[in-house]
């Protein structure tokens, strides 16, 4: 069956897990859910990144029961970045769908994702994140850092490090295509698409608060903060001075 299911397979959606025993059962069904009022085959990868609650229980139950679900485990943390990549490794389609897998993000958003990506001649489309509710410190720290990743990297972009994309699979493997070590790339996937010159359309979601589990800012640890100001600068010198930014697949889209 799964062998099947592998053959045709229009787009891989890759949502890194860390320690969300509460949403994996909830986005494997809405996502599920999703595929088949798309009327597509997709498959769902799961990355369980050495959470230390029963996420990866909860991945493997989903795969007995859905041969769409694809699960991956890390028995250490790799950070987003690392779950993305494993993702990459273990997934079938040309095209991919990034997803959180808290539910911030709706599943049944890619659809309107994957109608964008069918209509726009773009190499990226990109959720625009309308945060329910969200701390305003993490309100004014997230389009602050929006605004400086426009202007060091001359995009224009609403929401440059949204976590919910969809685009081809060689186009991703280049955007995490870096030479120097992060452990907050996934902040800079707007700036790496636009230092390449990828287009993107953007697209309006809602993005919904957390209802289990924790984020990985919670609590804005100052700590975190600096590291990702500090990283932002580290990429803003490699992508000066590194010519891989400047490569493209050779095979364009359209
Ligand atoms: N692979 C991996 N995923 C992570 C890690 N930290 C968070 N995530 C996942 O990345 C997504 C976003 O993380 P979250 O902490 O909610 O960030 P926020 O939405 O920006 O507050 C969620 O699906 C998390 O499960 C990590 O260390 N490794
Ligand atoms: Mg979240």
């Amino acid at each position: 069956m799964r062998e099947q299911i592998m053959t045709d397979v229009k787009l891989s959606v890759i949502a890194p897990c860390f320690n969300e025993e509460h949403n994996v059962a909830t986005l494997v069904q809405r996502t599920l859910a999703t595929f088949k009022a798309m009327g597509i085959v997709g498959e769902l990868v799961l990355i369980d990144d050495g959470s230390r609650d029963r996420t990866w229980e909860r991945i493997t139950e989903a795969m007995q029961k859905h041969p769409e679900v694809r699960g991956v485990r890390h028995l250490k943390n790799r950070g987003i970045e690392g779950g993305w990549l494993s993702g990459l490794d273990n997934s079938s389609a040309d095209v991919i769908c990034l997803i959180d897998s808290d539910l911030q993000n709706r599943p049944e958003d890619i659809e309107r994702l994957w109608e964008t990506y069918q209509r726009e001649p773009v190499d990226i489309v990109q959720a625009v994140r309308h945060p329910q509710g969200l701390e305003r410190r993490r309100l004014v720290f997230s389009s602050t850092l929006n605004a400086i990743l426009n202007i060091s990297f001359g995009t224009h972009l609403r929401d440059s490090k949204s976590g919910f994309v969809i685009c081809r699979r060689e186009v991703f493997r280049l955007i995490l295509d870096h030479k120097f070590k992060y452990r907050y790339f996934q902040s800079f996937i707007g700036a790496a698409a636009g230092v390449r010159q990828f287009t993107v359309a953007e697209v309006d979601t809602t993005f919904e608060q957390r209802r289990a589990g924790q984020s990985f800012l919670a609590g804005f640890p100052v700590k975190a903060v600096v590291r990702i100001v500090w990283e932002l600068a580290k990429f803003r010198v490699e992508t000066l001075t590194d010519p891989r930014h400047k490569e493209r697949p050779r095979t364009s889209r359209y």
